[in-house]
């Protein structure tokens, strides 16, 4: 018999969830270190590796559009989140800022505090990405990475970077944090790419 406190996923829900994980209804905070903490005012964000370098503030970054996204959300460590809403803006609308060598095929990204996680080119730039202001209609709270982060729902979601301040880009494909600790190179749920051998 199922016990009284067994959350059954909704009709449609299951398909949802990757292999190996579970559902759940609040949103964890997974930080590794303190969370730093950035003023609008000083904040920063980097383009270089093989790119034209490029340096945007706040404002430079917020002309750019904005639109509301919905993406479930997978950590590593075995819990998914359904239906986050987030406002942000979208990859490919930075993209047409900036300049790459189209030798580049890998992408670090950096973050206030430290943390990196390396992204191949193809999949930090796909249309679904984007970098987030805004979770369910409030101001990014900084334990999630505010002021701002990016949200890749595709993969797993250490390669988010919450505080990114910067992408470097690559030919070669260098680790992050995590995966200098032993996580997967790319991370892909649905092929439980959780750590290297
Ligand atoms: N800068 C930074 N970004 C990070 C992390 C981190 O420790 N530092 N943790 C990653 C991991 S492992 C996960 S699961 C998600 C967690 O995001 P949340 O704390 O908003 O749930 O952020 C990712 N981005
Ligand atoms: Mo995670």
């Amino acid at each position: 018999m199922l016990g009284k406190f067994f959350q059954k996923p909704a009709p449609g829900e299951n398909d949802r969830v990757p292999p190996g994980q579970h559902l759940t209804k609040g949103f964890p905070i997974m930080t590794y270190g303190a969370a730093p903490q950035i003023s609008i005012e000083e904040w920063e964000f980097r383009i270089w590796g093989l790119a034209t370098p490029k340096v945007l503030r706040w404002d430079d970054f917020m002309a750019l559009p904005h639109h509301e996204f919905t993406a479930d959300f997978h950590c590593v460590t075995r819990w998914s989140k359904l239906d986050v809403k987030w406002t942000g803006i979208k990859v490919t609308d930075l993209m047409q800022l900036i300049e790459v060598d189209p030798q580049a095929a890998h992408v670090m990204q950096h973050c206030y505090g430290g943390y990196t996680t390396n992204i191949p080119l193809a999949d930090l730039i796909k249309e679904e990405n984007f970098f987030a202001f805004q979770l369910f209609g409030e101001p990014l709270p900084v334990e999630h990475g505010g002021p701002l982060r990016l949200v890749v729902p595709h993969l797993y979601a250490w390669k988010s970077a919450k505080w990114i301040n910067g992408l470097e880009f690559l030919q070669r494909e260098e680790s992050g944090f995590w995966e200098r600790n032993g996580y997967h190179h790319r991370g892909e749920p649905w092929a439980e790419e959780r750590y290297s051998l």
